[in-house]
């Protein structure tokens, strides 16, 4: 695999209930690789855009209401199948259905409030990041822990 990044965000429920850290840790402890953050509160428009796949959904009004309901994390991650992998970490949609040790499973209960929003892809996480961060808010470093996570 090559190296790829994602879009995560800790949404409104995961900040308000004290999860900013825990998440983080999940990712940065896998050996993840932060390069974007910050903490915003997204308008109901720019919701609206983020979720644009799902607003033929019955939820998607409610939802984007939700999502701009106070502050988000907002956070690109990179690393090795950090799109498909990052969705392990967080787990199934549907808190009832997530399997225990997923950010979800562990930490949530219901589906619309299930703390955590995770790219589907290749194309949403490329859509997704261009959304939420300027090129100039992302930083391209080495960690020193790299040789050691991927030899
Ligand atoms: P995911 O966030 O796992 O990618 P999704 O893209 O299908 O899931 O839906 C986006 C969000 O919409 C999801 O995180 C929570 C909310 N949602 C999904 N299904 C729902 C439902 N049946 N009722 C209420 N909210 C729902
Ligand atoms: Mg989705």
């Amino acid at each position: 695999a090559e190296m790829e990044r994602t879009f995560i965000a800790i949404k409104p429920d995961g900040v308000q209930r004290g999860l900013i850290s825990e998440i983080i840790t999940r990712f940065e402890r896998k050996g993840f690789k932060l390069v974007g953050l910050k903490i915003m509160v997204p308008s109901k428009g720019f919701a609206q855009q983020h979720y644009h796949g799902a607003k033929e959904r019955p939820f998607f009004n409610g939802l984007c209401d939700f999502i701009s309901s106070g502050p988000v994390v907002a956070m690109v991650w990179e690393g090795e199948g950090v799109i498909r992998y990052g969705r392990k970490l967080i787990g199934a949609t549907d808190p009832k259905k997530s399997e225990p040790g997923t950010i979800r499973g562990d930490l949530a209960v219901v589906v619309a409030r299930n703390i955590i929003h995770g790219s589907d892809g290749p194309e949403t996480a490329k859509d997704e990041i261009s959304l939420w961060f300027k090129p100039e808010e992302l930083v391209s470093y080495t960690n020193n822990a790299e040789k050691w996570i991927y030899g």
